[in-house]
């Protein structure tokens, strides 16, 4: 695989996506699902209402809420394990910096529909996320945990203003919602041990269906501003960095806070 790096480089670079089928064997699957469904387990319990009602997601998983100082050290050294690193340092080649991690499950109301959304529509206007597309990159790197539908990404769009069609729909205009079919989308469907990095800032929604569990990772570019997106809780702290193989990753958000 390495050895397709600037292949890979590239297709995200025009496409705004890669997929790496069996990237992960089934050991490393197993042992990363374990803690993660132990998170999964305390988290429902405790939000218990919320996801019931409308939660597809929680975040913060790498915190000190749900998981042992022992599982948070196997989460830290598996979001920054070699494998992880050489993909990360291919796509953000000057210091890539952590920001959270997101768990993607079905929704339990089944009337709730997949959408499509840029994640950066949750914070600038029309005008603001015209700009940032061109601007950042956050880098989103999502490792399935079962087998499921997969994500549905319109490729090209990380770099690429919407069409009409786009637009309406995600913007949930003249008509339209945000979970109409769009005729530019592309479904990739993923397995258990497959690997997909994607842009957040591309036109994207994940695909509901098959008791989904995605575990996905969301890095940086130093140079942009991004900390405050930070919770210092799911950062490693002095006595986990010792234990983490390459804590550049989490160092590099550390710096950052500690600037700003
Ligand atoms: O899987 C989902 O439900 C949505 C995923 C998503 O939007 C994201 O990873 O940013």
């Amino acid at each position: 695989m390495v050895e397709n790096l600037s292949q890979l480089n590239r297709h995200y670079d025009g496409q705004g996506y890669f997929v790496i089928r069996d990237y992960f064997n089934a050991a490393e699957i197993s042992a990363i699902r374990e803690v993660i469904l132990k998170f999964h387990h305390s988290w429902k319990q405790d939000n218990e209402y919320f996801y019931q009602e409308e939660a597809f997601n929680s975040s913060l998983i790498t915190g000190s809420q749900y998981l042992s100082f022992d599982d948070r050290v196997k989460l830290f050294n598996f979001i920054s394990s070699k494998k992880l690193m050489t993909l990360i340092d291919s796509v953000i080649p000057s210091n890539p910096a952590f920001m959270n991690t997101q768990l993607f499950f079905d929704p339990v109301n089944r009337q709730q529909k997949d959408f499509w959304h840029r994640d950066c529509q949750y914070d600038y206007d029309v005008e603001g996320q015209k700009k940032i597309i061109h601007e950042t990159q956050v880098l989103h790197l999502r490792v399935p945990l079962f087998d499921e539908h997969g994500m549905e990404l319109v490729p090209g769009s990380h770099k690429c203003w919407d069409n009409d069609e786009e637009y309406n729909v995600r913007q949930e205009e003249n008509g339209s919602v945000s979970s109409d079919d769009l005729s530019t989308g592309k479904k990739i469907k993923l397995a258990a041990g497959d690997l997909l990095v994607f842009s957040a800032d591309m036109i994207h929604r994940g695909l509901y269906g098959l008791d989904r569990l995605a575990f996905d990772i969301l890095v940086f570019d130093s140079s942009a501003n991004y900390v405050d997106y930070v919770d210092d809780d799911c950062l490693p702290d002095k006595s986990m960095l010792d234990k983490i193989d390459d804590p550049r990753l989490y160092i590099n958000t550390l710096h950052l806070k500690s600037m700003s």
